[in-house]
């Protein structure tokens, strides 16, 4: 019988030796440091303030950094063990070329031989091909001045349209029902708005593990006494404490929203004058939901239509009110409807522009919020401007001196460009900070297309599974071996500081990118000598868009502990709540509301696959886990996916927690060990993505997209669940108080 491992041999064991293991005379653990920097966690779109702890170009610990407003010294589990990635084994510290005659099928080469490469082989694609097909795929966990410089380099050193980025499969959602309802796309407020809300509505947000700074506002929110809402099929960590949690079938949130929305209109809990002098279309939006009573809203989500009136009592007769969502409601096909849902019940409540009052969304990916305005998503140019729009091309020509003509129209995104490889209208290939044949859905797909590329070229400072399927892969920096800016979740703008440089032959991520522009022969676009110059040149490109960022300096940023943009001029003091006094950012400064009909989800459970998965995270490991599956400690708070499940459905398949289970879509299957857990519904399984391979969710997940923003459905499949071959024991530490207590032993 197979156990989890839990010693550092047994994690050996089974991982490989490539874990962080404690060098011999142990870890330092900070406690010899030549200086320690003031910086910011290099995860999640909390962007907690954190002091590093160098010695001999090694991040060796690491202190709380208490003066940051922000998170004032807290730090979560990966916050805290992030310094122990930088000196790990695995570091690439050299460029490889794909060789299958060498150990793991790579060699090492010069930095000339790989980049004189790279520059043929996209000259050889774009003149066999056209421009377009040679592709660029970007990722958020890299800076404003990185993203700036990446949105740049694929217009003008690369000259192709084809230009997309990872938080097409994060923030997408959120960003396209911003803008349509509010004009503009940042969360509504500053977090220290939150702990001023007397009810605060959380909406498909595991906010307990996969925002978990966030808790502490809603804490102080609850110490004043609010009152709090939890929609999520799961009772995540938050939702155990709700007053009303409402436990839906994936996939049915606008059904869920357009439901309170009927039952604030059929009580009159609306604020009328905020409507009537702030917004537009409530009518429209109001006759779509007519039929949406409690009865009918309980029929499509699964949850008593009594606590769906409630959650619209507390909702609509509460003076302030802040709505909090992310992925669990934005990972949809109808993601940009669910969240225009949730925006329809903040402004027909009046719930904006006022201390304790807003709609946000919980940015993802550490950069989550300023890489989607800098200009590196298909259809944008800095300053979250339209690359459609003649002025916002004609400006940005500007201030980059090329003619307008110069710079390509709309590309395609993340998910169509991996179809066109697979189709076979994209042949070549250039990423960064992107691992898709872990994140992406419906893995067997990826793969095939990657296989199909005739050259792929990839930028990590890991040989990730993605880069595995690379002619090149050049050796970039980590976020502590570069300074630059970051925009935080809440819109608050940030200075990540340099803590080392890159080791070995690492280079900065920026300094790769002007390489490859020179070769191409276009330096004359790319004369920047530090990033501080790329953040100049930024600032400009973004002045008189909505996302302004004009008015910055770092040392003010620094200065400041953070800017929130809008800052459109020197001294200017930035804008924490937007939409302040009901003007918002459409030119009439009227808000949109948008009727939605409900839909259902792409994919529905039927005979053959009669239950839902979800999938979603684990608060130990990050995003595709590249590089928390190599932290150790990290890896042994949740080691490897489990299929959690209800105590009915385990009872109904014969399977306890442990027991193998074969999980099966229409893409693919998979077997991994099942967790009963009394916090998921009866009808629905969750599956945590963080995994390569077999282990890897997204072998069962859907490639449906939603029409407008193009985000996967990764919240909503139609599996069947087998009991198979074998047991393994868990040490399971995520047992709920509740479920202790049931089992006499808590
Ligand atoms: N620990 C950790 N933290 C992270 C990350 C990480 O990988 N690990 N990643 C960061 C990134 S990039 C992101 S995007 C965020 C994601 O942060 P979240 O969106 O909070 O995390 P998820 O686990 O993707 O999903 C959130 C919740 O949605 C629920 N859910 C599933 N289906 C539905 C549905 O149909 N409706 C509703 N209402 N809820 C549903 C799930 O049960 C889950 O509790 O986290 C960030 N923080
Ligand atoms: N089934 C399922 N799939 C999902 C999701 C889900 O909920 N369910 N969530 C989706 C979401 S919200 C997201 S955000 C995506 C994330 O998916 P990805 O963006 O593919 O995941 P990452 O792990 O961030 O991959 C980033 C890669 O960049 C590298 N990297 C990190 N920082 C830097 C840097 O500064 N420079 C360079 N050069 N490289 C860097 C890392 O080593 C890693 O290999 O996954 C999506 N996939
Ligand atoms: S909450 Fe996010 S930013 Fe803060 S320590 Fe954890 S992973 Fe890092
Ligand atoms: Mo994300």
């Amino acid at each position: 019988m197979a156990r989890i491992p839990v010693t550092d041999e047994q994690l050996i064991e089974r991982y490989g030796p490539h874990l962080n293991q404690a060098p011999p005379g142990g870890w330092n653990a900070g406690l010899d440091f030549d200086k320690v920097v003031n910086t910011h966690c290099c995860f999640c779109g909390q962007q907690c303030g954190i002091r590093l702890k160098v010695k001999d170009n090694e991040v060796v610990g690491f202190e709380p950094w208490y003066d940051f407003p922000f998170n004032e010294g807290k730090l979560c589990p990966k916050g805290v063990k992030r310094y122990l990635q930088g000196s790990h084994p695995d570091r690439l510290l050299e460029p490889l070329e794909r060789d299958p005659s060498a150990p793991g099928g790579f060699r090492t080469v010069t930095w000339d031989h790989a980049l004189s490469r790279v520059v043929a082989e996209i000259q050889r694609i774009q003149a066999a091909y056209g421009n377009d097909a040679f592709a660029m795929l970007s990722g958020v966990s890299i800076t404003n001045e990185k993203s700036y410089l990446v949105g740049k380099f694929a217009r003008l050193a690369l000259q192709t349209a084809n230009l997309d980025y990872n938080g097409r499969l994060c923030m997408v959602s959120a960003g396209a029902a911003n803008k349509k309802a509010l004009g503009m796309d940042r969360a509504s407020n500053s977090w220290s708005d939150i702990p001023l809300a007397d009810v605060v509505f959380v909406a498909g947000a595991n906010v307990a593990e996969c925002a978990p700074i966030t808790t502490s506002y809603i804490w102080r929110a609850r110490d004043r006494g609010a009152k709090l809402i939890v929609a999520d099929p799961r009772v995540t960590p938050l939702a155990r404490t709700a007053d009303v949690f409402l436990g839906l079938r994936p996939g049915t949130d606008s059904a869920l929203m357009g439901t309170i929305l009927h039952v604030l209109i059929a009580n009159d809990w609306l604020d009328h004058d905020f409507i009537n002098a702030h917004t537009l279309g409530f009518e429209e939006a109001a006759a779509e939901v007519r039929d949406y009573t409690p009865e009918w809203g309980s029929k499509v989500t699964g949850v008593p239509a009594d606590r769906i009136v409630e959650a619209a009592r507390l909702w609509g007769t509460s003076a302030t009110g802040m709505l909090l969502h992310a992925r669990g409601i934005e990972h949809h096909t109808k993601g940009v409807e669910n969240v225009l849902s949730c925006i329809n019940l903040g402004l027909a409540t009046g719930k904006y522009g006022k201390p304790g009052c807003g709609v946000s969304t919980i940015t993802g990916q550490g950069n989550g919020q300023g890489g989607r305005e800098q200009g590196h998503k298909c259809d944008q140019l800095p300053g979250n401007r339209d690359i459609t729009n003649p002025e916002h091309r004609a400006y940005v020509a500007q201030v980059w001196g090329c003619d307008e003509s110069e710079i390509p129209g709309k590309g395609i995104t993340a998910e169509e460009i991996v179809e066109a490889i697979h189709a076979g209208e994209i042949k070549g290939l250039l990423s960064i900070c992107f691992n898709p044949l872990v994140s992406l859905p419906d893995t067997k797909f990826t793969a095939e297309a990657l296989d199909k590329l005739e050259f792929y070229a990839n930028i990590d400072f890991f040989l990730s599974e993605t880069a595995q399927h690379a002619d090149i892969v050049l050796p970039g920096s980590l976020q502590e071996e570069d300074e630059g800016t970051t925009t935080s979740a809440e819109g608050r703008t940030i200075k990540i500081n340099a803590a080392i440089d890159p080791p070995g032959n690492a280079r900065r991520d920026w300094e790769i990118l002007l390489d490859i522009a020179r070769g191409l022969g276009r330096e004359k676009y790319f004369g920047f000598s530090s990033t501080r110059e790329i953040f100049e040149e930024m600032k400009v490109a973004s002045h008189g868009g909505t996302a302004d960022y004009f008015g910055m300096t770092w040392d003010r940023i620094e200065d400041e502990m953070g800017i929130f943009w809008p800052c459109p001029e020197e001294g200017h003091p930035g804008t924490p709540r937007l939409y302040e006094g009901g003007v918002f950012a459409h030119p009439d400064g009227k808000a949109r509301f948008h009727p939605v009909a409900y839909r259902p989800p792409a994919e529905v459970v039927d005979d053959e696959y009669p239950v839902w998965l979800t999938t979603g995270r684990v608060i130990s490991q990050y995003l595709s886990g590249t590089q928390t599956r190599r932290i150790g400690p990290l890896v042994e708070q949740y080691p490897e996916p489990l299929c959690e499940m209800h105590p009915r459905m385990a009872e109904s398949l014969g399977v306890v927690t442990g027991d193998i289970v074969r999980v099966t879509s229409r893409r693919g299957e998979m077997t991994l060990p099942a967790r009963v857990v009394e916090s998921i519904r009866p009808d629905t399984v969750f599956i945590p993505y963080h995994w390569p391979g077999r282990q890897a969710a997204n072998q069962l997940t859907n490639r449906a997209l939603d029409p407008v923003s193009k985000i996967p459905e990764y919240k909503v499949s139609a599996v069947r669940v087998v009991k198979a071959e074998g047991h393994v024991e868990i040490r399971d530490k995520r047992v709920t108080a509740l479920e202790e207590r049931r089992r006499g032993d808590g």
